[in-house]
């Protein structure tokens, strides 16, 4: 289970040795990207200093090209994991196609896929933004990964997680044993365990969506959120609105007190018919994550967990949070189907 206060290192080796035959190789990893998330939140702290140090897409004091934070964020998380042996291949939101582990380098049995700094648009305001991963085994034969192996459905995923950058830093994931929560002490450099086995609560009072959008969703989806307005005690109604617009940030704060999320598809919307979030950055990882914590995930149509993926980056309605509010919302689109 853990004991509050312990790091991130020693928590990790010590639910290991609950698995004999493990071979290190999963401890590993999350210890190459927790020293990754380490350095990015070294970067995204400092982003209001670009103005000082030299704007971002234009030189530093040192004369060197400042990089976009999500390149960076990109550039830094592919630096620490592509040679540890453990992945035979990895997939970002920010590459159009799959990256390889370079030849030089070891392959080993892991995909990882992440979105190296979801939410960046908020970064100038100084609003929190997150990492997101998602981590499955290689399923092809072969030393190199393939798409192949990136194209798996969530229920296939061995661990996933993400940091927040928030007002403290905090390491969320999960191997399939929990959730488990760790704040970064920045005064030595370490992620100490904060939130031992989170569980989300079974209803919330929260919903979270771009309400701009409203005259594009489907019919179940607006008369849902209608609902949740109308004034009933007995039911908690009506609830608040909370949405900050940065993925990790409003999923973080629905995981611990209890809501819903929803980006739905915007069927009237040509730009966006199958919503705006990733299946394979975003709602995969987010669902193992939510499941683990006793809440779920849905397309509206399907589990979140379910979907096979057909392309790397193919996007999904994502509607996320407490058990019992996503099974209302499910009424509604199938009463309105
Ligand atoms: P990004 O990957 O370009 O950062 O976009 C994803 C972000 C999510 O963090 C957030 O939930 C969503 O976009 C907000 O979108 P919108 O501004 O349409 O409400
Ligand atoms: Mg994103």
């Amino acid at each position: 289970m853990g004991q509050k206060g312990m790091s991130v290192q020693r928590h990790i080796v010590e639910q290991e040795r609950d698995f004999p035959k493990a071979t290190g190789n999963l401890t590993g990893l999350l210890m190459d990207l927790i020293y990754a998330a380490k350095i990015i939140s070294r970067e995204v702290n400092k982003a209001g200093l670009v103005d000082v140090l030299g704007l971002t897409g234009t030189e530093n004091i040192h004369g060197e090209e400042v990089k976009k934070l999500d390149e960076y964020a990109n550039d830094r998380l592919f630096k620490a994991m592509d040679h540890g042996g453990h992945l035979c291949i990895m997939a970002s939101e920010e590459r159009d196609d799959v990256i390889h582990i370079p030849d030089k380098f070891p392959k080993g049995n892991y995909v990882l896929l992440f979105d190296p700094l979801d939410g960046s648009s908020n970064i100038d305001a100084n609003v929190s933004i997150g990492t997101i991963f998602s981590i499955h085994r290689k399923k092809t034969d072969g030393e190199k990964g393939t798409l192949e192996d990136c194209l798996q459905k969530g229920s296939d995923q061995v661990a996933a997680g993400y940091i927040i950058y928030g007002s403290s830093t905090m390491l969320v994931f999960t191997t399939g044993q929990g959730v488990n929560g760790y704040t970064l002490d920045p005064s030595v450099g370490e992620f100490i365990l904060s939130h031992i086995d989170i569980k989300t609560p079974s209803k919330g009072k929260i919903y979270s969506a771009n309400e701009g959008n409203s005259k594009f969703w489907d019919e179940g989806t607006r008369k849902y959120i209608d609902y949740l307005k109308e004034k009933d005690s007995n039911s908690g109604r009506p609830y608040s609105l909370r949405y900050i617009g940065s993925l990790v940030a409003d999923f973080h704060r629905n995981l611990l007190y209890g809501g819903i999320f929803l980006y739905p598809a915007d069927y009237k919307n040509p730009d966006k018919p199958k919503g705006k979030l990733r299946l394979l950055y975003e709602a995969s990882p987010l669902a193992f994550i939510v499941e683990q914590a006793g809440g779920m995930a849905t397309s509206g149509k399907e589990n979140i967990m379910d979907i096979v993926p057909t392309e790397l980056h193919q996007k999904v309605p994502l509607i996320i949070g407490s058990r019992e509010d996503v099974l209302t919302y499910q009424k509604f689109i199938s009463e309105n189907a």
